[in-house]
Order: structure tokens, then C-alpha cells, then sequence
């Protein structure tokens, strides 16, 4: 078991807030950990921080695209594209291959591997796992740690398919969009959802053989977007070519970060938007922990099995199901000890 309970809140504090990658990555593993005291004390961070007056504002940029289409080609050449200009860089790679295995992350980190050596920048995958939820929470507490230690870019790359594109839109504040000079017929298949959210499409691998094709696919991109609601009235939809091998147009792509970023009415939209969703992982983790402490009685987590199935059955009503947790757990159980100590203080 990782020893972080013996570490002081404040030197983890302390050295977050000096982007000291050692505490980066053990504070991210904290919040990542399911042990009951980390949580605790994962929980006790994100308040110390959210607490603390912030200095700097992190740019916080979605990256998503579907597999192989140069994700994380793109962080890393743009990534050190931006170190050499001094600026800092952070990435979490929503990553389904990786695993945590002993408490430490096995990613493949190696794709950005110039990257994550140099001592401006921190690259961290974060395993996809199955529970998207928890993926979601877990990832906006390891952003609030990478905005506090004052990284001037965070980028955040999506696993490129499924429901996790939502959440990284929601987390973020901009949101690029990675397509594929060879993808031109396919533009009338891709999601309008997602699609409408983009605020910048890179059109990637425009170097060697697919320069020709890349130009015919931003005409037709060009020609679907025209169609397409913009997600905000200041911000028309930005399409860049570009290449990871030879930094086309990385110039022209900060630039048009500036300006999003300067935009002060698009940042009060997706400040807002990251507060709905904070609002909504904290009551699905209320809803969570009452959960748990119900079925924490033997006698109760029996009958639930019971309740369940004829609630599945259509036997009782949800309303039935709830007060019949309720008054098994109130029948069975007394309550937690550190419920009871809260209670008399
Ligand atoms: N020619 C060329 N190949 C690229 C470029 N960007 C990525 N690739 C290649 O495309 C493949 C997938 O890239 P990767 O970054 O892993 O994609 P991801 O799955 O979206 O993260 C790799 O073989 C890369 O070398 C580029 O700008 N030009
Ligand atoms: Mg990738």
C-alpha cells in the first residue's frame, strides 16, 4: 500500500504548487487511489487547493480525434513547440491501455516520451477503466491539482471514442478536433454532436503523400461546418492544416488559441459548463456514499439483493425500494462511528 498517509498535506501542497513532479505524480496517484484514507485525504487536497487563491490560469485544451488519427503525436510536437517559446506544459492522456499495477501507472507514456523528460512539462496517463464516472471525477480532480500547480497549457487527450468526448468537452476549456487528411468521404458519418462542439479541426499528417488529400478534405469539412450551428456566437470555427513531423502551421494554431482565449464571454460559457458537471459529480457522490453506507450492514445488503429483484420485477415501486432500504438499514443498523463522534460534536 502506498505510504502517503504519513505525508503532511502541506509539503504535498507545497510541492504541487512548485510543479514538483514527484509530488504531481503522487497527488494524481492519490486521487486515483480506492483505498478509504487516500480518498480522505485526496478529499482534503482538492478542498486545500480549491481554497487557496489561484495565481495563474491554466489553459485547458480538449484534444480529441479517433484512434491513430496523431493525438498524442500532436501534444508532443506541439507540446515542445510550446516549451521552447517558455511556456509550461502539462497533458493527461485518457489512455485505455494503461493499468495501474501497484499503485503505479503503466501507460505508454513512450509516445511522448521527449516530452515527458523535460523539466517544464508533466505527461500522465490516466487508465479509461470501466467506471466512466469515476474516469470523469478523477480526471477533474487531477486537473484542479495541474490548474494549482500553474502549468500555462493543460492538454487533455480523449480515448477518441465513446462517451468520454463529453466529459473532457466539459472539463476543458477549448476543444480541438483532430481529423484525417484521408477521412473526406467520412465527414457526413461523424457525430454532429461532437462536430458542434469542436472549436478548432486539425487536419493532421499534412506532410509526404497526404497534402493533396488534406486539402480536398478541408473543403469538404469547410462545407459541412457551414451547415453546423456554432456552439458560441463569438467563435466561428477555426481549420487548420497541420503536421507533428514538421510543426506546420503550430504558429498560426497558438495564435488562434490567443484569441479563444482572449474571448472573455466563451471563458464565463465553459466555466459554467465545468460547474454543472462539478454539481452533478457531487450529487451522484452523495448519492454514492449513501448507497454505501446502506449496504455497509450485512443485514441490509442481504435484503437489498431481495429489493432489488422485485424492483427489477416490477413488484414495488422505487419509492418502495428506497423506503425499504431505509427501514431495513434503520432496523439493523446502528450508525457509523465517526457519524456518531460528528453527532455530538
Ligand atoms: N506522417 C505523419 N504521421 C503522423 C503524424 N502524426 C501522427 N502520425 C502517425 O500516426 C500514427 C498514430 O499516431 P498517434 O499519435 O499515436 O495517434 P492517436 O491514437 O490519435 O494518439 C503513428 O504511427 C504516428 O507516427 C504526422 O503529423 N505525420
Ligand atoms: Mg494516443
Amino acid at each position: 500500500m502506498l505510504n502517503f498517509v504519513k505525508m503532511k498535506l502541506d509539503t504535498l501542497v507545497q510541492g504541487i504548487i512548485h510543479k514538483n513532479r514527484r509530488y504531481l505524480s503522487r497527488a494524481i496517484t492519490l486521487v486515483e487511489s480506492t483505498h478509504t484514507a487516500h480518498k480522505q485525504m485526496a478529499g482534503e487536497l482538492n478542498s486545500t487547493l480549491t481554497g487557496m487563491k489561484k495565481l495563474s490560469h491554466s489553459k485547458r485544451i480538449g484534444i480529441t480525434g479517433p484512434p491513430g488519427v496523431g493525438k498524442s503525436s500532436f501534444i508532443e510536437a506541439f507540446g515542445l513547440f510550446l516549451l521552447k517559446q517558455n511556456y509550461t506544459v502539462a497533458v493527461v492522456a485518457i489512455d485505455p491501455s494503461s493499468k495501474i499495477s501497484h499503485g503505479s501507472i503503466l501507460g505508454d507514456k513512450v509516445r511522448m516520451y521527449n516530452l515527458s523528460i523535460h523539466p517544464h512539462a508533466f505527461v500522465r496517463p490516466v487508465p479509461s477503466g470501466s467506471m466512466l464516472g469515476g474516469v470523469s471525477l478523477n480526471t477533474s480532480h487531477i486537473l484542479t491539482i495541474l490548474d494549482y500547480a500553474g502549468f500555462d497549457f493543460i492538454f487533455v487527450e480523449t480515448v477518441g471514442v465513446g462517451q468520454s468526448e463529453t466529459m473532457v468537452y466539459d472539463l476543458t476549456d477549448m476543444f480541438i478536433h483532430l481529423y484525417n487528411p484521408l477521412s473526406g468521404d467520412e465527414i457526413q458519418g461523424i457525430k454532429r454532436g461532437i462536430m458542434e462542439l469542436s472549436d478548432v479541426f486539425l487536419i493532421t499528417k499534412c506532410d509526404g503523400n497526404f497534402i493533396h488529400e488534406a486539402l480536398l478534405t478541408e473543403n469538404k469539412l469547410r462545407n459541412a461546418l457551414s451547415f453546423l450551428r456554432p456552439t458560441y456566437k463569438e467563435w466561428t470555427t477555426k481549420i487548420l492544416r497541420t503536421s507533428s513531423v514538421e510543426n506546420i502551421n503550430f504558429d498560426t494554431l497558438l495564435e488562434t488559441i490567443h484569441h479563444f482565449f482572449s474571448i472573455e464571454s466563451i471563458l464565463i460559457q465553459s466555466k459554467e459548463r465545468r460547474h454543472k458537471l462539478l454539481e452533478q459529480q457531487a450529487v451522484d457522490g452523495i448519492k454514492n456514499t449513501l448507497m454505501d453506507i446502506l449496504i455497509s450492514d450485512e443485514c441490509t445488503r442481504k435484503e437489498y439483493t431481495e429489493i432489488l429483484t422485485n424492483l427489477k420485477n416490477g413488484k414495488i415501486s422505487d419509492y418502495k425500494a428506497a423506503r425499504n432500504l431505509l427501514d431495513s438499514y434503520f432496523k439493523h443498523s446502528i450508525p457509523p462511528k465517526d457519524m456518531q463522534q460528528n453527532e455530538k460534536a
